[in-house]
């Protein structure tokens, strides 16, 4: 099978580089998203993330001719759906989050008007087990005209696999071409063919699986992080009460040859390693033990550290009471939610930030280097590391950006350091 015409639906952090990665190996792409604006900015050869080098390769694929945005899906040899994949409402406090997967059902719905004999659906949204199947059940009912792997097996009109995306945000045009990808086809048909599609940009390996494997592996690799990170959080927490060093620590115990321990922060952020484990414990809670207090022990590490700089206000009243609450500065350093980037989206730091800024009566400043301004809304202020370091009675290190490993710790009378770089 020759696919002349590849259609990618959600153009996301995922979606976008794909369908570029898929033009310029010049396939024709038709990207499709519901947001009319993405599609506006995508075919005028912009981007609306922020990704290295994927502006160019945007923009090379637009103007080549090989890329275009649409908002409702056309005929194509290959879909490929990357939609968000997100929780449901909440309702009571101690409520397993649950995965939404209305824009997976809505995605296939509108591929499945656009479905021809020797199509190939590939899901990569980031899904709980059993998706995949859930989603070749919607595009059978849609259209009895075709038939799909789980009633033909190989011998189907239509092919559809699950094949994880795994790319590390911040590397992600080289990542999409060097990694190695997981096909979980529905049957074996199905996994050639995506082996096939994929053979075009990958140079990993391709390794084939079934579906819910596929599906599972990606949950686990996430997991997996996650369980190690708590660890290494946990570890933070009762070295500060015994007072150790939790850096120094792990430092030495990484010296063993089968010891390799994460390093501790300010709780974990990001779209992937904090949601990601819940879709394990969503479909296996009473088994995922271990999993769910990885995540609980993750997200209460942010209010462990709130709690650590509200004390240090309160020390430093004590230790300077010439000064009032009012006359107190807080500099916090690094708003993203991990080192290098500009994402603050579901990060730790910003969540730190905000809290000190409404419980503190006192002047509460940030830096981040990797960001120009913040919404007027932020209840602190956006400073430069100079104007910081001048001015700050309690400096708290939140994020290990480069910057601040390169011009050390700021000279002030606290100094809380999440990260252990200063
Ligand atoms: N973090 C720590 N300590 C560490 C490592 C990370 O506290 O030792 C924190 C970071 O600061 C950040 C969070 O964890 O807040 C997540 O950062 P990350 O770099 O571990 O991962 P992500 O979310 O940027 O990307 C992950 C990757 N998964 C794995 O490494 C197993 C990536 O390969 C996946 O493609 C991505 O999730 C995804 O989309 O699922």
């Amino acid at each position: 099978m020759l696919f002349n015409t590849i259609s990618v639906i959600g153009l996301g952090y995922i979606g976008l580089p794909t369908a570029a990665m898929l033009a310029s190996r010049e396939k024709n792409v038709i990207g499709v998203d519901v947001n009319q604006h993405t599609v506006d900015i995508i075919n005028a050869g912009e981007i609306h993330i922020v990704e290295p080098g994927l502006d160019a390769l945007v923009r090379t694929a637009v103007t080549g001719g090989y890329l275009k945005a649409v908002t409702t899906p056309e005929p194509a040899d290959a879909f490929l759906i990357a939609v968000p994949t997100p929780f449901l409402p909440i309702r009571a406090k101690d409520d397993i989050p649950q995965p939404d997967l209305k824009f997976v059902e809505s995605a296939a719905r509108a591929v499945a008007l656009v479905l021809k004999k020797g199509d190939l659906v590939i899901l990569e949204s980031t899904s709980p087990v059993g998706t995949t199947e859930k989603m070749a059940a919607w595009l059978a009912e849609d259209r009895p005209d075709l038939t799909f792997p789980q009633t033909h097996g190989n011998e189907s009109h239509i092919r559809v696999a699950y094949c994880p995306e795994r790319v590390l945000p911040g590397h992600v045009v080289r990542e999409l071409v060097e990694n190695d990808r997981v096909i979980g086809g529905m049957s074996a048909r199905c996994s050639e063919s995506a082996i096939e599609l994929y053979k075009t940009f990958v140079a990993g390996e391709c390794v084939v699986t079934n579906a819910r494997t596929a599906e599972m592996a990606k949950l686990t690799e996430n997991a997996s992080r996650d369980v190690s990170i708590a660890f290494a959080n946990e570890l933070s927490i009762i070295c500060d009460k015994l007072d150790i060093n939790v850096w120094e620590l792990i430092e030495l115990s990484n010296r063993h040859p089968r010891v390799n321990i994460l390093q501790p922060g300010p709780g974990v952020g990001g779209h992937c390693i904090a949601v990601d484990p819940w879709f394990i414990v969503s479909t296996t809670p009473s088994e995922a033990k271990l999993i769910t207090t990885a995540r609980q022990v993750n997200d209460f590490k942010p209010s462990w550290v709130i709690d650590r700089v509200k004390i240090a206000i309160l020390d430093f009243l004590k230790t300077n009471q010439e000064k009032s609450i009012t006359d107190v500065v807080v500099a916090f350093f690094g708003l993203a939610f991990k080192p290098d980037i500009d994402d603050l989206r579901e990060s730790p730091s910003m969540y730190i930030a905000r809290s000190i800024a409404n419980f503190h009566v006192g002047k509460v400043l940030a830096v981040e280097p990797n960001i120009s301004e913040l919404p007027n809304l932020e209840p602190f202020e956006l400073v430069s590391q100079n104007k910081a370091n001048d001015t700050a009675d309690i400096a708290v290190l939140l994020v290990d950006h480069a910057e601040f490993k390169n011009l050390g710790a700021p000279d002030v009378k606290i100094l809380i350091d999440t990260k252990g770089i200063w």
